[in-house]
């Protein structure tokens, strides 16, 4: 059953790639970095979907089947949603090179600790890395809340208002993924690994595909993300 997910999970995201780069041949004056970021999110994913499917990255530990390639998957799609989520928000990134950083420095960290509770073999060792890193996604997330909020709310009109859309999305949904972990096998085992699959998948077609069409679809704000910025349109010419 969970190869059945896993494998609705490849074609799913081979479909929203080649839609996404559908999407890029009419993309507005300058957006198209969005378009090619997306589509590599959704690219990635399918990929390692595929590994999953087939059992390339997945390993028997302990009598539990540990499907790693999503640690794989997540620790290079997150920093590229999160790279997105700036790039909408910061009228100029080079001034805020820092803040970029920051947040993807933040997040790898977050998903590699979390691999780390996820193979661990102890109780102790779990709850001290599933800790570890879920004290990295809430700084992560508040530094979107506080920081890139506020970026984006000097930049008004349609690029203010979808960057509120997606951020909420980002905060709401980043925020199941641990509990989802949770309830599933390299937690408590609450729900059994079928089921933790599937709940991945939902959470994952979210997260990528839901706002990638979010973002994609807007053309109003990918216009103005892209033109309104001055120092953006400047860095471009020279
Ligand atoms: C883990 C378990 C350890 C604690 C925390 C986690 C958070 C994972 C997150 C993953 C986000 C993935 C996304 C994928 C995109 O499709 C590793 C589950 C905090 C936030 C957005």
């Amino acid at each position: 059953m969970e190869t059945l997910w896993l494998t609705i999970g490849t074609l799913g995201f081979i479909a929203a790639t080649v839609f996404f780069l559908f999407l890029m041949t009419r993309a507005p004056a300058g957006s198209r970095h969005f378009f090619i970021i997306t589509a590599v999110i959704t690219g990635v994913a399918a990929f390692f979907y595929l590994t999953m499917s087939t059992g390339a990255t997945a390993s028997n530990i302990e009598g539990r089947i540990f499907y790693w390639g999503r640690y794989i998957d997540w620790v290079i799609t997150t920093p590229l949603l999160l790279l997105d989520l700036a790039l909408l928000a910061l009228a100029s990134w080079r001034r805020n090179v820092n803040l970029i950083i920051a947040l993807i420095v933040l997040d790898v960290f977050m998903i590699l600790t979390g691999l780390q509770a996820g193979s661990s073999l102890t109780g102790f060792g779990k709850g001290f890395w599933f800790i570890v890193s879920t004290i990295a996604l809430i700084v992560l997330l508040y530094l979107v809340y506080t920081r890139l909020f506020a970026e984006a709310a000097s930049r008004g009109g349609a690029v203010q208002s979808t960057f509120r859309t997606l951020a909420l999305l980002t905060i709401v949904l980043w925020s199941l993924y641990p509990i989802v972990w949770l309830l599933g096998t390299e937690g408590f085992n609450a729900v059994g690994s079928t089921v933790e699959v599937f709940l991945f998948l939902i959470l994952d077609f979210l997260a990528k595909i839901g706002f990638g069409f979010l973002l994609l679809t807007n053309r109003q704000a990918l216009g103005e993300a892209a033109g309104g910025g001055g120092q953006a349109q400047t860095s471009r010419v020279r």
